[in-house]
C-alpha cells in the first residue's frame, strides 16, 4: 500500500457552464490563483480543461502552450492536460494536445456512454495517444470509466510497452452516467484488474464523491477531486471553490494516516522527470 496520498485537481472540466457556476475558473488567471490555492493545501497535480473568450470548452493550441507555461512558471504542480477534451472534439484536435508537451496527459481506456452523449475513444486512437506520449516523454494518466477498459490497458502495455517514465498510473472515474458505478465492490474489482505494478487514485463523481474517496483511502489509492466532478459539497450546499475540496480531502487523508504527497514525490510517484 502507498503510504502518502497524492491529490489532484480537476477544477474545471468541459461539463459545466460557467452561467450555471460562476465560481468554476475558465480563465488562465483564475485556473491559475485555483492551482495555487489547491497546492497550498495539499494538491500535487492539476488535471487541466481549458475555455476560450466566452468560457466554452477549447483545445486552442496557443491557449494550452500558455496554459502549460503558465502553470509551470506560478506552481510547483504537476501539469497534466486533458486529452479527453469534451466530448465533441475531434481526433485530431485531441491529439494535438500533446504538442503543448505537459508533464502528464489524459488517456481513456475506452468508449463509453457519458449521460446522453459518448465519449468515443477508438482503440487505434489510444494506441496513437499512448504511441506519441511515448516519443515526446509525457506521462499518461490512464483514465478508466469501466472496468473492461483495465483489460484494454493491459493489451496496451502488452502490445506497445511501458508509458514514458516506466510507470504505470491509472485514475479510476466512477460514477459517470454510463459508467461504472463509484462504490466499494467496484473498486475492489477494479484492483485486481490493475496492471503489476501500477499505481492508482479514484474519482467519484456527483454523490459517488465521498464513497470513492473514503473507499479509496482504505485501499491505498490517490485521490482525484475538483468542479469538474463535483460541485455539491454537502446535500443542499454548493462547492465554494476547489480548494475546499482539495483541503477537505488532504483531512481525510492526514486522518487515515496517509498525508497528500507533494508534488516532487507525486513526481517520483508517477514517473515525471523533476523539473529543471
Ligand atoms: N470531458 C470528458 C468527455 C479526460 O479529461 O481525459 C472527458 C474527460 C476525460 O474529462
Ligand atoms: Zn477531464
Amino acid at each position: 500500500m502507498d503510504t502518502a496520498t497524492m491529490l489532484t485537481v480537476a477544477p474545471t472540466g468541459a461539463e459545466h457552464a460557467k452561467s450555471d457556476v460562476p465560481n468554476l475558473p475558465v480563465t488562465l488567471d483564475e485556473l491559475v490563483a485555483t492551482a495555487q490555492s489547491c497546492e497550498q493545501v495539499g494538491a500535487a497535480m492539476v488535471h487541466v480543461h481549458i475555455r476560450d473568450d466566452q468560457a466554452k470548452p477549447t483545445l486552442d493550441p496557443a491557449r494550452l502552450k500558455d496554459t502549460v507555461a503558465a502553470l509551470r512558471e506560478r506552481t510547483n504542480l504537476i501539469v497534466q492536460l486533458s486529452t479527453g477534451g469534451s466530448v465533441h472534439d475531434p481526433e485530431s484536435d485531441r491529439l494535438a494536445v500533446l504538442d503543448a508537451l505537459p508533464d502528464s496527459a489524459s488517456c481513456t481506456m475506452g468508449t463509453v456512454n457519458f449521460g446522453d452523449e459518448v465519449f468515443l475513444n477508438r482503440w487505434e486512437f489510444i494506441v496513437e495517444l499512448h504511441k506519441r506520449m511515448q516519443e515526446r516523454n509525457i506521462v499518461p494518466e490512464y483514465e478508466i470509466f469501466d472496468l473492461g477498459q483495465l483489460s484494454s490497458l493491459r493489451r496496451l502495455l502488452d502490445q506497445h510497452g511501458l508509458p514514458a517514465g516506466g510507470k504505470v498510473h491509472v485514475d479510476l472515474v466512477m460514477g459517470v452516467p454510463g459508467g461504472m458505478p463509484g462504490d466499494l465492490e467496484t473498486i475492489s474489482a477494479a484492483l485486481r484488474l490493475l496492471p503489476q505494478g501500477a499505481s492508482f487514485s479514484a474519482t467519484g463523481v456527483g454523490r459517488a464523491t465521498l464513497p470513492v474517496m473514503l473507499a479509496t483511502l482504505s485501499a491505498g489509492g490517490h485521490l482525484r477531486i475538483g468542479m469538474e466532478d463535483t460541485i455539491s459539497y454537502a446535500r443542499g450546499e454548493r462547492v465554494k471553490d476547489n480548494a475546499q475540496l482539495v483541503a477537505r480531502a488532504a483531512g481525510l487523508a492526514r486522518i487515515a494516516q496517509r498525508p497528500p504527497l507533494d508534488p516532487i514525490a507525486a513526481r517520483h510517484l508517477i514517473g515525471v522527470p523533476i523539473a529543471a
